[in-house]
């Protein structure tokens, strides 16, 4: 067995930084639009109609703006950053640059060429499909090839990805992969998996008939093609902020990863678990038989057990970060963690909310419970506290010391970025809890309750403080947007020597002492590929066999 001896961090190229920062600058642009649309319908529920004024430029739709929201908050701004930090990942955790990098270019290219070509469309009112795009709910083909384009060069990036982890592990043999660069690795390699789902639907189904080639299409299948991929997104989502809650997080809390194992074995199960459950979102079809969704709901409570090991690791390396700067007593340790780090407040704040939010994701999964929830406010809820929260926030985080590094310049007022962090959670604390009470008490989702005549008086007070937590998360949202503007266009540097770092934790353990096993491809895949063979194999045949392309499209 080879011990490593420390090795010398990695200097990214001014290219490679502007790369990145490149992602970032589409990212940021996309989360600063598209957060304006979200508290259009925070405040339409309380029944301030703010569209109304927006009818002079065209954005007077409910569900124009609904789609806008959840395309560039959801997709783009998500997409965009991940393959930006996994470039980071990629490179500084093997020590090389990449492998292609001109292959990379093209793919984030094509990323926004794509993102173009879907925007235009949602912004002129022809794909009002929400992000969901559920058929028979019909878009311009303009939207669909845009989105295909988005998927196709995210994939181009991870190949790019694959190519320099192949070259390193060429000249490097009986190395352990180093973790951040791993982690990125394999949520690259499931969501190469996942997305051939709506690969499948958007050119079989979506794209022919958007272009007139096929006079309708099949609700069921589009639903269950679009959900294989529909639910490994949000794990393509939720990796990359646990990569910084295991490999990052810890080192700036002043202490390592308590578990290298544990952290390996979260991921690879995300691999495994991840895709076989897109069920769990079809509880209500009446197309697939009650057997496979409880084979998909039990896969279901599967996926939730890594979740559950990173909340043991991650609590753990941050009790013992904690312990390092004198932390004590069962609770009290938690006081000692630099909490006036807005980088770290914003993950420790991103994690805590996902405690709630991984609660009412397991309450979702069972299959009975789930009729109570579904389609209702709840889910809106369920998901502002993952992707909107445990996501959003971390990488609001990430963004504190990572803009800092690639731009050379001083994070501009650390304390306008602390106070950003915590109106977020507070904000976020109103609306979702608001959303997970109208949803118990019956208020649909993806419906305007501003006007609708069914409301009872019950809902009133939530429905207000649905406003009151979207305005307070608007307020947040611009002030990070500022900050990041701001650091980048100063012109203060910080002086050579004194620039910000990329936090890279350290594991308690020698990761070579960790097993083989778990850094061994092969296996991983090989029972990915038969999960899913298995969990979705017989209904896809079936419901291929007996498509019947006959719904006529239409729009809200
Ligand atoms: Fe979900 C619906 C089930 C997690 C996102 N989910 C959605 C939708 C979205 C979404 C967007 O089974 C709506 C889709 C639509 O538009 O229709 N979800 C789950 C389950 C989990 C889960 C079982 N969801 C997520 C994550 C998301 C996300 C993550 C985004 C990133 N979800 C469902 C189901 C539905 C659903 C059904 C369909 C509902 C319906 O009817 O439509 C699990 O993965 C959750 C496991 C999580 C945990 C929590 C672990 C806690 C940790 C915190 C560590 C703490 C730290 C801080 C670091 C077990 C890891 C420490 C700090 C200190 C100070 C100490
Ligand atoms: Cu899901």
């Amino acid at each position: 067995m080879t011990t490593l001896k420390p090795q010398p961090t990695y200097e990214m190229t001014g290219q490679e930084k502007r790369f990145i920062g490149l992602h970032l600058v589409v990212a940021i642009f996309a989360l600063a639009v598209g957060s304006l649309f979200g508290p259009l319908q925070a405040f339409e529920w309380s029944g301030l109609d703010l569209y109304q004024y927006l009818e002079p430029i065209g954005l007077d739709d409910y569900y124009k703006g609904l789609t806008a929201h959840g395309v560039l908050n959801a997709l783009v701004w998500t997409t965009f950053f991940i393959t930006g930090f996994l470039t980071l990942t990629t490179i500084v955790g093997l020590r090389r640059p990449l492998r292609y990098p001109k292959l990379n270019q093209v793919g984030f290219w094509m990323m926004v060429v794509g993102l173009v070509m879907a925007a235009v469309p949602i912004l002129a009112g022809w794909a009002s499909v929400l992000y969901t795009f559920y058929p028979p709910l019909e878009a311009s083909w303009a939207f669909y090839l845009g989105l295909t384009l988005v998927v196709v060069g995210s994939w181009i990036e991870g190949y790019g990805f694959f190519f320099t982890y192949i070259a390193w592990r060429k000249e490097n043999q009986d190395v352990r992969t180093p973790f951040i660069a791993f982690g990125g690795l394999i949520t690259m390699a499931m969501w190469q998996i996942a997305t051939l789902g709506i690969a499948v639907e958007i050119l079989t189904m979506l794209l022919p008939y958007s272009l007139g080639l096929t006079s309708g299409t099949d609700p069921e299948l589009g639903r269950t093609f679009f959900w294989f991929t529909g639910h490994p997104l949000v794990y393509f989502w939720l990796l990359p902020a646990y990569i910084s809650w295991y490999g990052m997080l810890p080192k700036q809390a002043g202490g390592k990863l308590f578990s290298d194992s544990l952290a390996r074995l979260a991921f690879w199960l995300f691999l495994l678990l991840s895709i076989p459950v897109g069920f769990h979102h079809q509880f209500v079809d009446p197309g697939i038989p009650s057997g496979w969704k409880a084979i998909h709901a039990a896969l279901t409570y599967g996926v939730a057990f890594p979740s559950m090991l990173t909340l043991f690791t991650v609590v753990a390396s941050l009790e013992y970060a904690a312990s390092r700067r004198g932390g004590k007593g069962l609770f009290g340790w938690i006081r000692a963690l630099p909490w006036n780090d807005p980088s770290v407040s914003a993950q420790l704040l991103a994690g805590i909310l996902f405690m709630f939010g991984g609660i009412g994701g397991i309450t979702n999964a069972s299959y009975d419970v789930n009729l109570v929830v579904h389609n209702t406010a709840w889910i809106p809820g369920h998901f502002h506290l993952t992707v909107a929260t445990a996501v959003t926030l971390s990488f609001m985080g990430i963004s504190y010391w990572l803009v800092p590094h690639l731009t050379g310049k001083p994070l501009w007022k650390p304390k306008w970025a602390l106070v950003q962090t915590w109106l977020w959670f507070v904000g976020m604390v109103i609306f979702s809890n608001a959303m997970h009470v109208l949803g118990l008490l019956g208020a649909p989702r993806r419906t305007e309750l501003g006007t609708a005549p069914y409301v009872p008086d019950e809902w009133n007070g939530h429905l207000l403080r649905v406003s009151i937590g979207g305005a307070i998360l608007l307020v947040s949202v611009i002030m990070y947007v500022v900050t990041m503007v701001r650091t980048a266009a100063q012109k203060e540097r910080v002086a050579v020597g004194e620039e910000v770092q990329i936090p890279i934790a350290e594991s308690l353990r020698d990761p070579q002492l960790t097993p083989l096993w778990l850094d061994t491809w092969r296996p991983w895949i090989i029972g990915t590929v038969l999960l899913i063979v298995l969990a979705y194999g017989p209904q896809l045949y079936d419901q291929i066999t007996n498509a019947s392309f006959s719904s006529p499209g239409f729009g809200p």
